[in-house]
């Protein structure tokens, strides 16, 4: 079976990096690891070809080589999942799809001849037995979790490993937390399941014989889900299997209660942990309630954030306005909240109700829902009608976004960041792309950028106060290039 692993293209959000990573010749920020692990569980004697659009474009002979393709993707890349899907359907492929956005919204997809929803684990075994008895049905599906200690490593060699900034891999999957609007434990479980410590080294292993020295990201929902076996088994084994190496460098997702957690934290940075991203959402209690925020609840957020930061993560932030109890006085409480505490990169977002959600269920009973989420949480839109006035509402996530990454605010943050920093132990190796793109960044953001008092400022402060952290002075400062072109041309 000739099969292409097709992944859509994402469009121009703030996740996609895509004005950064110029800076550094690559073309997309992460692999597509679902399709990389669904291509391990894939018959040995299937000829493969992965095709990422967000690195290349899906040609002719592509299509007339393949005898099926199997598409995978995220609500935010809906629209490329459409062309792709309808351009496969004219070319005779057959069409298998699955991941989150057919799991979530597969009656919205006519052109798919099959779907494997849920984890491929256990979808695609009972599919390619019908396949290869000649009598698929349409949809597989199951209401079950699988047991992530047999998922067989990704198979790395398909991707076109140059192209990416990160590399990903997958510890656990699944949340013990329950906030209303998060798709996490309705797709992955409240009951984190985890690999063994083994399993995670020989992935490392894999990526390191094929020469990744880079960045590394932890894709879990929330990293200390099982904080027991992170601290007694797989932080050991991370800290053990780091000496001799060089590089690597690893980033993940996880809740704040994190900063409870001194030795823990202190262990990840051991490990090679710098960044944390951390749902912070609001610093409204009465928001926080609404949306069953539990562990954000009665602390001083600004205070946790600090304390992480304080030990050696860079915290980057997920916010959310359009919750019911949101008043008018949000918008300048998430500006005041999101500069005080120095996240740089502090992606705010309108409420959305993704489908299969608490919240998308309690809308659809008030009345309010209005169709499925955008998947883009950036754009500006939402799926439900607001209580508070949908113009105004816009028009104060506005406010926050120009706010925030106006080159004068952004600078500062990362100035408020950087003095509570503890720079990170990792010994990571300047290489040729790092200094062209210092050399890049001097030009576009030194030169020709509006922002070059506020660039030149932070390079000879960091130089003189921070001097450690002048490679991330300046990544953050690309960054905060993409952010502005981002939020600058989105219409909200
Ligand atoms: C890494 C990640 C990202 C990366 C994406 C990198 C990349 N190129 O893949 C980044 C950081 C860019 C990202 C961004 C966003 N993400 Co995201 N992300 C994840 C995360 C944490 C891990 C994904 C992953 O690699 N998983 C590991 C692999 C092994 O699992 P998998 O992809 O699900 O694949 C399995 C199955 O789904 C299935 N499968 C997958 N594909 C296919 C295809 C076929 C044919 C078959 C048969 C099976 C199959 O088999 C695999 C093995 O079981 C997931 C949560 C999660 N636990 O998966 C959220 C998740 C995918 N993201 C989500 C969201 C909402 C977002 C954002 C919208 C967040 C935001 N507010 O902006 C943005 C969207 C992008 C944007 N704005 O540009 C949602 C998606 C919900 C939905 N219905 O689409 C998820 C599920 C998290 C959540 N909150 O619910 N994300
Ligand atoms: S803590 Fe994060 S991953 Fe867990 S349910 Fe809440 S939003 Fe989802």
């Amino acid at each position: 079976m000739k099969t292409l692993l097709i992944y859509p293209e994402f469009p121009d959000t703030f996740w996609s990096f895509k004005h950064a990573l110029k800076f550094i010749h690559k073309k997309a920020a992460f692999p597509p690891l679902g399709l990389l692990t669904l291509g391990a569980m894939l018959p040995r004697e299937w000829t493969l070809r992965l095709i990422d659009m967000n690195v290349t474009s899906v040609t002719e002979s592509d299509l007339q080589w393949a005898d099926m393709a199997m598409v995978s993707g995220m609500s935010v890349q809906r629209r490329s999942a459409r062309d792709i899907i309808a351009r496969c359907r004219d070319a005779g492929v057959k069409v298998v799809a699955g991941g989150p956005l057919f799991t979530s919204e597969y009656e919205e997809f006519d052109q798919v001849d099959h779907f494997v929803l849920n984890e491929a684990e256990l979808t695609l075994p009972p599919f390619l037995k019908d396949l290869a008895q000649g009598v698929p049905r349409r949809i597989y599906a199951t209401t079950q979790f699988c047991d992530i200690t047999k998922t067989p490593p990704p198979l790395w060699e398909l991707a076109d490993m140059g192209r990416y900034a990160s590399m990903s891999i997958q510890f656990s999957r699944g949340c013990p937390f329950d906030c209303e609007f998060c798709n996490v434990t309705a797709l992955f479980g409240h009951r984190p399941r985890i690999k063994h410590a083994e399993q995670i080294i020989a992935e490392l292993d894999a990526l390191y014989a094929m020469r990744w020295r880079g960045q590394i990201f932890f894709v879990d929902d929330n990293f200390i889900g099982n904080k027991g076996y992170l601290k007694k088994q797989l932080l050991p084994a991370l800290i053990a299997w780091r000496k001799g190496k060089r590089g690597i460098h690893f980033n993940t997702e996880a809740s704040v209660n994190l900063a409870d957690d001194d030795q823990l934290m202190e262990m990840m940075v051991a490990a090679g942990f710098d960044t944390v991203f951390v749902g912070i959402e609001t610093p409204d209690e009465g928001s926080l309630a609404e949306c069953n925020k539990k562990q954000n609840k009665n602390r001083d957020l600004v205070d946790t954030v600090k304390r992480i930061q304080r030990a050696g993560l860079q915290v980057q932030g997920g916010f959310i306005v359009g919750f019911d109890s949101d008043t008018q006085s949000i918008f300048q409480r998430q500006i005041d909240f999101i500069q005080k505490s120095g996240i740089v990169t502090a992606m705010v977002g309108l409420l959305q109700a993704p489908a299969g959600t608490r919240l998308y269920e309690r809308l659809k009973k008030e009345g309010r829902l209005l169709g499925y989420m955008s998947g883009d949480n950036l754009d500006g839109t939402t799926n439900f009608i607001t209580r508070m006035d949908l113009d105004t509402l816009r028009a104060g996530y506005r406010k926050i976004m120009l706010h925030i990454y106006s080159s004068k605010n952004y600078y500062r943050r990362i100035k408020t960041f950087l003095r509570e920093y503890k720079a990170p132990q990792i010994d990571i190796p300047l290489n040729w792309q790092s200094i062209l793109a210092f050399f890049r960044s001097n030009i576009r953001l030194g030169i020709i950028g509006r922002e070059r008092f506020q660039y030149w400022g932070l390079f000879w402060w960091t130089l003189f106060k921070r001097p450690g952290l002048l490679p991330l002075a300046i990544t953050l400062a690309v960054y905060g290039y993409h952010f502005r072109k981002v939020s600058m041309s989105h219409k909200a």
